[in-house]
């Protein structure tokens, strides 16, 4: 029994110093295949290790004999993913991306105003290649834009094709006695179409009404419209208060009422005041009376700090009041001194 075991053991013991040791299942390498995988291997069996789809090395496949050492000689076999060409650029968009290797899948977007035209994304392929032919940025377009009614194009350019790209812009007019309400000026848009387009109102004015003291043109017809004018005046002495010309407004109202307001009469013989800022005799600069809104500053005296101020006067539609502290010296009383001599105070 022992001598059968002996023998055993021995024809082992012998086999192993003729035959060498057996390798072990080889090392996993990143992105490797190795064929045939097996547990272990006899000395003289071979392997052989390549890239896996998608990833290559630089020398190739690799080829390996168990040594009878039982240890497989070292391996520098490195697979590095396949690079798909350089597509980090789409005019007028964006790409975006990690790298190009395999197998990363990089993504494409567009400017506003700028459509994507193509696929939105390309994997990088085990060939090394795009999975779908890259996109390109097509401008955004506009069909000619609806005209409202009542209106016409005034500045309208499209391109060839008669469409316009975003950010393009068209100008309506509304036609004689229509006015428009919303902008005129329509663009555009990054979705390939038209702002708002504006509206044509037809609006009419009253015939406006004659102000006291005075008079108003306009135009001798049936009807008066938008746009049409007015002018206003006034008789002798009276001042217009308001524009002379006023325009019938898009609410159908007239720009303003103008009215003719008189002037004053004064009651003051003799006065130095202040007028836009220059000392000038009332007497001599208002003889045939103040107008309408003119406006004059009177000085008076204060007893105490014998000093002069100034207080103002206004003509307002034939009425000014004299400030009570001014006081009108009698041309006679030549010794006071008139408070527009007075210093400041
Ligand atoms: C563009 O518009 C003009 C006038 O409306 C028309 O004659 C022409 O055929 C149009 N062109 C195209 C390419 O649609
Ligand atoms: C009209 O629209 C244009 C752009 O389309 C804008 O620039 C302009 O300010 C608008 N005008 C008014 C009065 O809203
Ligand atoms: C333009 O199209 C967009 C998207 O379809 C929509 O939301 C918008 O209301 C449209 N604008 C006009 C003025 O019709
Ligand atoms: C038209 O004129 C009236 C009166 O002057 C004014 O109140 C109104 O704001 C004007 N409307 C427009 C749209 O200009
Ligand atoms: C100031 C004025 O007269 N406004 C009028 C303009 O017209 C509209 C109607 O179109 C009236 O509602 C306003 O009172």
């Amino acid at each position: 029994m022992i001598s059968l075991v002996l023998v055993l053991l021995s024809s082992f013991l012998c086999h192993v110093a003729t035959a060498g040791r057996t390798c072990p299942k080889p090392d996993d390498l990143p992105f490797a295949i190795v064929v045939p995988v097996k547990a272990s291997y006899d000395p003289g069996e071979q392997i052989v290790y390549s890239c896996q789809p998608g990833y290559v090395s630089r020398g190739g496949m690799r080829r390996f004999t168990c040594p009878l050492t039982g240890i497989w000689p070292i391996n520098t076999l490195k697979c590095m993913p396949r690079v798909c060409p350089f597509a980090g650029i789409l005019e007028n968009g964006a790409v975006r991306y990690t790298t190009f290797e395999y197998p990363n899948t990089i993504s494409f977007s567009c400017n506003t105003g700028f459509h994507l035209s193509g696929a939105s994304s390309a994997k990088c392929t085990e060939e090394g290649r795009w999975s779908v032919d890259l996109p390109v940025c097509a401008p955004v377009t506009c069909p000619p834009p609806a005209i409202p009614k009542f209106a016409t194009l005034s500045v309208y350019k499209p391109l060839a094709g008669n469409n316009s790209i975003y950010g393009n812009k068209a100008v309506f007019e509304c036609l004689p006695h229509y006015a428009m309400f919303g902008n005129d000026t329509v663009t555009c848009t990054a979705h390939g179409n038209w702002t708002t387009l504006p509206e044509c109102r037809e609006v009419k004015c009253p015939f406006p009404s004659r102000p006291d003291n005075g008079f108003v043109n306009y135009p001798a017809k049936q009807t008066l419209y938008y746009k049409d004018k007015a002018t206003y005046g006034c008789h002798d002495t009276y001042v217009l208060d308001g524009p002379e010309e006023v325009e019938c407004n898009k609410s159908g109202n007239w720009s303003a009422q103008p009215s003719c307001k008189a002037s004053c009469k004064l009651s003051v013989k003799k006065a130095t005041v202040l007028y836009q800022g220059e000392r000038v005799k009332l007497q001599e600069k208002f003889k045939d009376g103040m107008l309408h809104g003119e406006k004059v500053s009177f000085f008076c005296k204060n007893k105490e700090k014998k000093c002069s101020y100034t207080e103002d006067a206004q003509c307002i539609d034939g009425t000014i009041e004299i400030p009570k502290c001014f006081k009108e010296h009698s041309s006679l009383a030549f010794w006071k001194t008139d408070a527009s001599d007075v210093k400041p105070c």
